[in-house]
């Protein structure tokens, strides 16, 4: 396994948060931690949770696996594991995996004393999910509003709850979290070229550099958000469109409960219309 140089130096000892010294060693590549640790117990055990689940039946066929919350009736209590519980404690254990996984990359951070992003950048995604699945369930007060664990279950989950709210395109949120996903593939699409084009500019051509990307930039459209400015707006997108898809969700139901394209009635009901 390849070592790089400066890893003999930080491969040391140190910015655990829990465990002390005890998991504070690496498997090959990979650091363990009590975050790691844990990291495997809930995945393993969801896993085969989920496994369980499949072999209940009625099919193994990999895109018709379902394994559904308890129903409407069960509201915020514990329910059997043939009727919904399965679904519960594999919910506690993918939370419990995602936040270990965090977790761990904040102790990694910590080792390598670099900032705490990538495990804040990560978090969002895991509210992303938290939200969906408990915020939103408990706010309406029943497990069953969370969405079914299957492939093609969760497609039908998500095109019923669009139908539900009549059009879910008119949701502003929802509007806000797509404008962001498309700006954010337009952001890497942009970054990614760029370094491409510096780094391979063609043969005999000497690779350049960041002078070379900004005056790309500044000669076709007069503005280069700069080397560092285009990784925080790329993480700036990419969080936003974690949090409005997040919110999004949040308000359909618990804030809204009739069609999206009726919200916007509040505009003709301006009292300048009077
Ligand atoms: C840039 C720059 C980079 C980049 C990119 C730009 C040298 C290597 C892609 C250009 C980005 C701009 C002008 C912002 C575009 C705005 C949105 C909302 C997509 O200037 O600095 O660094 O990779």
């Amino acid at each position: 396994m390849a070592m790089l140089s400066f890893e003999r130096k930080y491969r040391v000892r140190g910015g655990t948060l829990i465990g002390g010294d005890l998991f504070d060693f690496w498997v090959g590549p990979f650091y363990v931690g009590f975050f790691g640790v844990t990291t495997i117990l809930f995945a393993t055990l969801g896993t085969l949770l989920i496994v369980y689940g499949a072999a209940l039946g009625p099919t193994f066929n990999i895109w018709q696996i379902n394994i559904a919350p308890p129903d409407l009736s069960y509201g915020l209590k514990l329910a059997p594991l043939k009727e919904g519980g399965l679904w519960q404690l594999i919910t506690v254990c993918a939370l419990g995996a995602f936040v270990s996984w965090a977790l761990r990359q904040a102790e990694i951070a910590r080792k390598l004393g670099m900032g705490y992003h990538i495990p804040v950048a990560f978090g969002f995604a895991i509210f992303a999910y938290f939200t969906l699945v408990v915020i939103r369930p408990v706010l309406m007060g029943a497990w069953g509003h969370g969405f079914p664990y299957g492939i093609m279950s969760h497609l039908d989950w998500v095109s019923n709850i669009g139908y539900q709210y009549l059009h879910f395109h008119y949701n502003p949120a929802h509007m806000l979290a797509i404008t962001f996903f498309f700006t954010t593939t337009l952001a890497l699409a942009m970054h990614g070229s760029l370094i491409l084009s510096a780094a391979n500019p063609g043969e005999g051509e000497v690779v350049k550099g960041a002078e070379h990307e900004n005056t790309i930039f500044r000669d076709t459209i007069g503005y280069s958000v700069g080397t560092l400015g285009i990784h925080r707006l790329g993480l700036f997108l990419a969080l936003s469109s974690a949090f409005w898809s997040a919110v999004c969700i949040v308000i359909s139901g618990p804030f809204w409960s009739r069609g999206w394209p009726e919200w916007w009635n509040w505009w003709l009901d301006l009292p300048i219309w009077r």
